[in-house]
């Protein structure tokens, strides 16, 4: 099934959804943009499960593209699921990892049965990815995974972010 795709300009942190995508490192430890204020925002239950999720099954990181699941904390949501962006290179094509981010994280929401789901621009803040192109992968990439999410939320910050992917949801 193909998810209906929606936009909101805002903060991802006040979003009602049954999982909330966080743009995290490989560190799962937390870091500024949208990382930042999901684990201020969410409090420190979600620190401690990516702590505990180091100890365990990614004692190395978190890849890059890939992605997993922690409690919420006080979001207004039942998950976070954290996945990692390609930091953006002009010389060697990263798209495929970016596309990764948001398959595996409709995957685990498929896992967990996450029927609402809110992105944000991964990898457009610190990890530098033209906003343009980013949407283009984002929106490609949703409609192309086959998911039983009935809802994908693009959540973007600000009016130029806002208007990229406006331009591929239709
Ligand atoms: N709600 C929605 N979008 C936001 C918010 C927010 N509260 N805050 C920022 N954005 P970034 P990345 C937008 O840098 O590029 C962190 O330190 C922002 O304007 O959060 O994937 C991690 O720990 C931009 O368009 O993520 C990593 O080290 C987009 O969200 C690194 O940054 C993504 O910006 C990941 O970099």
């Amino acid at each position: 099934m193909t998810p209906t795709l929606t936009l909101v300009q805002g903060d991802i942190t006040e979003q009602s959804a049954d999982a909330i995508v966080n743009a995290a490192n490989s560190s799962l430890l937390g870091g500024g943009g949208v990382d930042g204020a999901i684990h201020r925002r969410g409090g420190p239950e979600i620190l401690a499960e990516c702590r505990a999720l180091r100890a365990s099954r990614y004692g190395k990181g978190l890849r890059t593209g890939q992605a997993v699941a922690t409690t919420a904390g006080r979001l207004d949501a039942r998950w976070v699921i954290h996945t990692v962006g390609p930091v953006h290179s002009a010389g060697e094509d990263r798209s495929a990892l970016l596309a990764s981010c948001y398959r595996e994280s409709l995957r685990v929401a498929d896992e967990l049965g996450a029927r609402t789901v809110a992105f944000p621009a991964v990898s457009t803040g610190v990890y530098g990815w033209p906003m343009d192109d980013a949407a283009r992968i984002a929106v490609e990439t949703v409609h192309a995974t086959g998911t039983a999410v009935e809802e994908v939320r693009f959540v973007l910050f600000d009016d130029r972010a806002y208007a990229a992917f406006a331009e591929y949801v239709r």
